[in-house]
């Protein structure tokens, strides 16, 4: 006999409706989106309804078990993928993209850190899982798997579309241009659902691969005309070659934020060393990290390149093999040995096999460091080791060298044995916050005896020392604590960008050093380094300006599309007047606007085309990187 019609529909619809409501309450417990209104609600609870119904849907075309094991398949599969975004999104607080997730060596190194993430909301991911396998263990008779008719599977895809068109016709009402604007992935996931999200990103993926395969020379001379317009060249200023000859001595400080610097907690100074250290050299107030998805390495990359690194994924990951005019590479003719120190796995965002394309001549990673459980966190050797075992490497050294140190132990989750925390405990309710500040000065007293070995070794007198935080340490998930922490109500948006302010330290032999306020970042590093050294800048590419220019144009654009100008800060479609914080008509923010768009499109174009395979000054390209003494 021939099922009721509505029963047809009655198990994939059961199905689709769990999956989605699941969902639903993961984004709630999971994810810090920011709703405006009860349409934005809406929008969240909706958005991940269509892509549902349509993989459920797809059974539709199966029969009898294949059916069964098809919805199987999705729910499975979409909870791995949910439970992914769960982990990913507690320690990076963003959604993977597909380069991401092919950094396995990088989740393998999270393994420690994911152990203190998993908890019931994983469970919860897998809970349609585990109802689906009761019903076909329990109630199999409620399991339809005979055919569907025509018109049947005709009106569930097209609800399924009609769904799809009003979800997709309220979010471009609430934001428009969403689907440009493919850097704003909350945005994304909000607005279209994480599966949508996922599928949306894939398809970008291909559009990359695809976009090297056409790229054309000449958008490489065009990219040049718009960087002589808009940064050109100063020379001749008193900095110009001021430490030609000298080494260069960089750290890298894991998750340093300025607003660390010059304060106290429970009347103790959290930085007392970088505080005098600060004082001895050059430092930047107002310079901000850029990094987007890739963090450290973003960092090393805006610095080494002066590129911006991606909206999607690290480039260290995705674009290692391209062409660059990175700094070891441009200081070799000069003379210069290049070397980076990591104590950590060398393959950690496939830096291994992105140094040799920097120009690096040595790398020095966790193989080259004597580590005992007592001498590391998850995150590798503790800093003061670290430093204290790189200093004989470094002594070693061809001079003059270009060297980078990357510091491991101010890493989330910001772990120190009791006996090493040297302040007085903070007692907010957010753990973390408290913790921060014990690493950061575990930090501080690292950097105090490496530039006391450094003297002793006699490297300090001839050596440029280059500190700088690579990127926030606090997120957004601890903005409640961060307010307090900073006698304020909330952290506004404004408040956020304000945060993203990392130290710069730039310490010169000979020179006393001042505060130099001008609106700086990360892609400045490269061409105030050439400076410095007398290197002449016609045979790189970079888009920073040097920082000691007295007429720079005081912009700086962030990853997530926002950019601060000397008088004003932009971000999440708003304009503020620096002044006063307060929201400003958006008029005076237009040109930046739409320069910092170009700006960034410029960039990635040359990393997604590989561009500098054009560029006429890339023959300094060096042999192997060693990577064993
Ligand atoms: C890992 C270290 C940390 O080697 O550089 O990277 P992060 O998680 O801060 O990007
Ligand atoms: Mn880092």
């Amino acid at each position: 006999m021939k099922e009721a019609s509505p029963n047809q529909l009655r198990f994939i619809l059961f199905v689709a409706i769990l999956i989605w409501l699941k969902t639903y309450i993961v984004y709630k417990l999971s994810f810090h989106f920011k709703i405006e209104n009860t349409m934005q609600e809406f929008i969240l609870f909706l958005s991940p309804l269509s892509s549902v119904l349509f993989l459920v849907g797809i059974s539709l075309f199966l029969e009898g078990k294949k059916r069964t094991r098809f919805i199987l398949f999705v729910s499975i599969s979409l909870s791995l993928l949910l439970s992914s975004n769960i982990l990913f999104y507690t320690f990076f607080d963003d959604f993977i993209t597909l380069p991401v997730l092919f950094q396995t060596n990088n989740f393998g190194d999270l393994g420690a850190s994911i152990q203190q993430l998993i908890d019931y909301k994983i469970l919860i991911a897998f809970a349609d899982v585990i109802i689906l396998l009761f019903v076909i263990w329990k109630v199999p008779s409620f399991i339809y798997t005979g055919p569907v008719s025509r018109p049947k599977k005709n009106m569930y895809f097209i609800t399924c579309i009609c769904i799809f068109l009003v979800n997709l016709t309220l979010a471009e009402i609430q934001r428009p241009q969403l689907l440009t604007r493919s850097f704003d992935r909350e945005m994304l996931v909000k607005n279209l659902g994480l599966y949508t999200y996922h599928l949306y990103d894939a398809i970008l993926q291909s559009k990359t691969s695809v976009q090297r395969a056409l790229a054309d020379g000449n958008k490489l001379t065009e990219v040049e005309n718009y960087i002589s317009a808009k940064y050109p060249e100063v020379e001749n200023d008193s900095f110009f070659g001021i430490a030609k000859g000298k080494n260069i001595i960089m750290v890298s400080m894991e998750s340093t934020q300025s607003f660390l610097l010059n304060q106290k907690i429970n009347g103790q100074e959290i930085t007392p060393f970088l505080n005098k250290f600060a004082k001895q050299s050059y430092s930047f107030p107002n310079f901000y990290h850029q990094t987007g998805q890739g963090k450290t390495s973003d960092a090393e990359f805006l610095i080494e390149n002066s590129l911006y690194p991606l909206d999607r994924g690290a480039v260290f990951f995705t674009h290692p093999n391209n062409e660059y005019v990175a700094l070891p590479e441009l200081l070799k003719p000069n003379g210069y040995y290049s070397a980076v120190f990591h104590a950590n796995n060398k393959s950690f965002w496939n830096r291994d096999v992105i140094y040799p394309a920097f120009g690096y001549d040595r790398y020095f990673h966790n193989g080259d460091y004597e580590t005992t459980p007592e001498t590391s966190t998850q995150w590798g050797l503790k800093d003061k080791e670290f430093f204290k075992q790189s200093i004989p490497y470094l002594t070693s050294l061809q001079q003059p060298f270009y060297t980078k140190l990357i510091t491991l132990t101010n890493h989330y989750p910001f772990d120190l044995p009791e006996e090493e925390q040297m302040l007085p405990p903070y007692d907010s309710n957010d753990q973390t916050l408290n913790r921060y500040f014990q690493t950061v000065r575990y930090m501080d007293e690292a950097l105090e005896q490496f530039i006391q070995d450094l003297k002793d070794a006699g490297l300090y007198d001839n050596s440029v020392i280059i500190l700088y935080g690579d990127h926030y340490g606090i997120s957004e998930n601890h903005n409640k604590a961060m307010a307090a922490y900073l006698d304020k109500e909330s952290i506004t948006p404004f408040d956020h960008i304000q945060l993203q302010r990392v130290p710069l330290f730039v310490h010169i032999p000979e020179k006393k050093g001042k505060v130099i306020p001008t609106v700086s970042g990360e892609i400045d590093v490269k061409p105030t380094i050439l400076h410095l050294l007398g290197i002449s800048s016609n045979k790189d590419f970079h888009f920073g300006q040097q920082l000691f220019a007295k007429k720079r144009e005081e912009f700086i654009i962030l990853r997530d599309d926002s950019f601060i100008t000397k008088d004003l800060i932009y971000t999440k479609g708003v304009c503020y007047d620096k002044k006063t914080g307060e929201e400003t008509e958006m008029g005076s923010c237009t040109p930046y606007i739409h320069q910092s768009k170009a700006e960034l499109e410029y960039s990635d174009n040359i990393i997604y085309s590989d561009l500098l395979r054009f560029f006429p000054g890339n023959k300094y390209k060096t042999g192997e990187l060693k990577t064993d003494y």
